[in-house]
């Protein structure tokens, strides 16, 4: 029987082939689409965000970085928890507050935490993740060693002063970090443009004299491709990046939200572009992967979902003193 860490270093390695690439992002998408329906039931506690349409970014980044270098995402991170390794027996338990999940059940929804896999715990403050991300890009660089840190955040949180704080100290001081921005357009209920002064958020890496690349961020190719050449740059001392990765958010912003409040046909315009829709396309037309085989990844996808659901809701919940645990004071 292979241990935990056996089983997510695999899953992590394995994301050099391009099918279990696709397959990876079958899963995310059906685990996010599961955890809606298992919030309406009342087994997520608190409050959840999915990234359905952003499966692209989630193994784009996981598939380009090494297991050493450090991630700070958001809230809105199943996705790159599971990309990044973490296996959905983990990440279901953590979401559902069970002693299984990679904390014990005592983080949730927006506190995955993984940092074996390089996943610190994710933020729930907008923008706090990139100053964080910073701090370990200038240990890493104090220590001389060749990793690189990341930030994941929203186009929200690019109104953040943290945001601009953390792109300023990390172009003067040329820290190996990457600042990822996935441009979903919306931020809680509110339009990018009702919010924000700029189209671009990549506008805003020039007033840091830094490097920017506008990405689409449902296209996996494109998304490897510009992650590569940021993480080459900050592995070789030529400092920050910001990518700006344009998604969409397929859901609401949290829990049950509708999004009633998009204009009617937005998500429609979307779908024809689907990040899993254009991967298995392309994997179609260059002969790796058949339609029913396609078929049969997606099948086993969610069969092997289901399972992990079935294997969560019978699993035990942490006893109170669980909360004790784990605390340090000085
Ligand atoms: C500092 C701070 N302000 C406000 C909030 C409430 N809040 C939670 S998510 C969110 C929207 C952030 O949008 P964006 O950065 O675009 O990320 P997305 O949810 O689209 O992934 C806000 C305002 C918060 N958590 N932290
Ligand atoms: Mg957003």
């Amino acid at each position: 029987m292979s241990t935990q860490h056996e089983v997510q270093s695999k899953r992590r390695s394995n994301l050099s082939d391009p099918v279990e690439q696709l397959r990876r992002m079958f899963e995310i998408r059906y685990f996010e689409e599961e955890i809606v329906g298992l919030f309406s039931e009342g087994l997520v506690h608190g409050t959840t965000h999915t990234c359905q349409g952003q499966e692209a970014l989630n193994i784009g980044l996981a598939a380009t970085l090494n297991p050493d270098d450090f991630v700070a995402c958001t809230y809105r991170s199943h996705g790159f928890a599971l990309a990044l390794g973490l296996t959905p027996e983990a990440a279901l338990g953590e979401i559902m507050g069970r002693t299984t999940g990679c904390i014990g059940g005592v983080g949730g929804s927006m506190h995955l935490s993984a940092p074996e896999l390089g996943l610190l715990p994710t933020f729930a403050i907008v923008g706090a993740g990139l100053p964080i991300a910073a701090g370990a890009a200038l240990a890493f660089q104090t220590r001389g060693e060749n990793r690189v840190a990341v930030a994941v955040f929203g186009d929200g949180a690019a109104n953040i002063g943290a945001f601009h704080e953390a792109l300023n100290l990390a172009s003067v001081w040329k820290l190996p970090v990457i600042f990822i921005c996935d441009n979903n357009l919306y931020g809680e209920y509110s339009r990018i443009e009702t919010t924000t002064s700029v189209v671009d958020i990549a506008q805003r890496a020039a007033s840091y004299s830094m490097p920017s690349e506008i990405i689409d961020g449902m296209i996996l190719a494109d998304v490897i491709a510009s992650l590569k050449r940021a993480i080459d740059r900050a592995r070789t001392g030529g400092g920050p990046t910001l990518i700006e990765a344009k998604t969409y958010r397929y859901a609401g912003h949290s829990r049950a939200d509708l999004a009633t409040y998009r204009p009617e046909g937005e998500l429609e315009s979307w779908l024809p572009r689907d990040p899993l829709l254009v991967r298995q396309n392309e994997l179609i037309a260059a002969g790796v992967l058949t339609t029913q085989e396609v078929a049969a990844i997606s099948d086993q996808e969610r069969a092997s979902i289901a399972k992990v659901i079935e294997y969560t809701r019978n699993a035990p919940f942490p006893s109170p003193d669980a909360i004790f645990k784990n605390i340090w004071t000085q």
